[in-house]
């Protein structure tokens, strides 16, 4: 193929709308221009109030062309906008107009960014960002995804890739002129010292707490406790909605049940989980083995205690921390037990001190993210590809520091490049690529 497509899609919200903006990328961009829009290709830049026509020459809409040609505009490609009137016949209409043409076609989701990606405008964790930034509900997930799309993250890399090439600049000296007069220490020490500089970085990245990719994906929030004790019943009412099916029968609730809301200003799934008991009942027992992962998976968890059957048999699972909290249900029903030290005291059923959980599960989640001012990793590809990378380091300075083979300690370095290079995209992302920009909507 000498040319590639061109490509064309809605870029702006579901009809019916004020404003429907769509949006043309590729080498036909001028010819449709000539051919569909009265004032031909607008002046660069510039809003050009125009009609459109099509093939017959039938009026599509009337409405805004802003041209903005290749390689100064997003794709580096010559790229057109259209501001027509947002409704699904407009859209249809030019839509089938421009697509007429061979070698016009719709836009595969993200194929604008990943044109511009392709060009060189922007590495894969920008890209990365621009996707963030149009999924970020919450201000702090758009604060991420802008740090992400200004380059935050790709500078840190740079950084790293920088010092590893360094790095291996000097082990191959090393190799290719062996002093064989000076002590191994006084060649392998610098490079030792510049490795841990770097091997500590991504160390202390990595040890963040994940709280790149919680503000990302979201805080988990587990309530947990023994059968009956009003996890379902607490579920709903953090829910607002009746999510959970709650009945006076112990075991109840089986599978993990999952809420997403807004807290303190993040996202918060909140899950609900089957009561935990010894059972001979298969599919229960399975529902406490899920419960059990659902506690250790989450970053808090609300040990709920029902004050009129005490079981605290949960309050001493291996998987509670400091921070979680207990919670002692039930308060409605009147006299609770004595000796019990909870956090809150609340009636799920009534709602009672239900206010002051929530705050504390607020502040919780608050805290965390401020725990770390800028987070490297965001996404499990950051982590997976670092802990690869950490890894091929740790082995490259354990050779160097025991004089075995600067060789293999260079290749090491050299696979620790690579794997640094495909979070960015400089190198092996064809596997990455589909995955990253099918998450895109189509029309970015
Ligand atoms: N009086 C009173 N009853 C409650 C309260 N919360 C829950 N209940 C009741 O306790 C029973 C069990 O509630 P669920 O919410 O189903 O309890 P659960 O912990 O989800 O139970 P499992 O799913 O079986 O583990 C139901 O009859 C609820 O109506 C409360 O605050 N006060
Ligand atoms: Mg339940």
């Amino acid at each position: 193929m000498s040319e590639r497509d061109t490509i064309c899609a809605l870029a702006s919200g579901a009809p019916p709308a004020a404003i429907a903006i769509l949006r043309l990328s590729g080498p036909q961009v001028r010819m449709l221009a000539e051919q569909h829009l009265a004032c031909g290709v607008p002046a660069p830049r510039h809003a050009t109030l125009t009609d459109m026509t099509d093939a017959d020459g039938a009026l599509v809409d009337r409405g805004l062309a802003v041209f903005m040609p290749g390689p100064g505009s997003y794709t580096s490609e010559d790229t057109l906008e259209l501001y027509l009137h947002g409704g699904a016949a407009v859209i249809a209409h030019a839509l089938a107009t421009l697509t007429a043409h061979a070698g016009v076609r719709i836009a595969e989701p993200g194929e604008y960014t990943r044109r511009a990606f392709e060009a060189g405008k922007l590495d894969l964790t920008e890209a990365e960002g621009v996707a963030d930034i149009i999924e970020a509900e919450t201000r702090a997930q758009k604060a991420q995804a802008l740090r992400q799309l200004g380059g935050g993250l790709s500078e840190t890399y740079a950084t790293w890739r920088t010092e590893l090439t360094g790095v291996l600049a000097l082990v191959e000296v090393a190799i290719d002129f062996p002093d064989e007069g000076d002590a191994p220490d006084n060649t392998t020490a610098p490079i030792l010292k510049k490795l841990d500089r770097v091997i500590s970085e991504i160390k202390s990245a990595l040890g963040d707490g994940g709280i790149g990719e919680r503000i990302r994906d979201g805080f988990r929030v587990a309530i947990i406790g023994a059968p009956n004790a009003g996890k379902s019943t607490l579920l709903n009412r953090l829910a607002r909605r009746d999510a959970a099916i709650v009945n006076s029968a112990a075991g109840t609730t089986r599978d993990v049940i999952e809420v997403r809301r807004v807290m303190g200003g993040h996202v918060v799934w909140i899950a609900d989980t089957a009561g935990l008991r010894a059972t001979d009942d298969e599919i229960e027992a399975e529902g406490v083995r899920r419960a059990e992962q659902a506690a250790r998976d989450a970053d808090l968890r609300l040990f709920l205690v029902d004050g009129a059957a005490p079981d605290t048999s949960a309050l001493s699972t291996d998987y509670k921390t400091d921070t979680d909290l207990v919670v002692l249900n039930k308060s409605d029903i009147g006299s609770l037990p004595p000796g019990i030290v909870a956090d809150h005291v609340i009636s799920a059923r009534s709602g009672d001190g239900v206010a002051d959980l929530e705050q504390a599960i607020a502040a919780f989640v608050g805290r965390q993210a401020a725990s770390v001012e800028a987070p490297v990793i965001t996404r499990q590809r950051h982590r997976a590809r670092l802990e690869d990378g950490l890894r091929s380091l740790e082995t490259a300075r354990d050779m160097l520091a025991e004089g075995v083979g600067a060789e293999l300690a260079a290749e090491d370095v050299r696979m620790a490049l690579r794997q640094l290079g495909s979070i960015i995209g400089t190198v092996g992302v064809e596997d990455v690529l589909g995955a990253v920009f099918s998450e895109f909507c189509i029309g970015k």
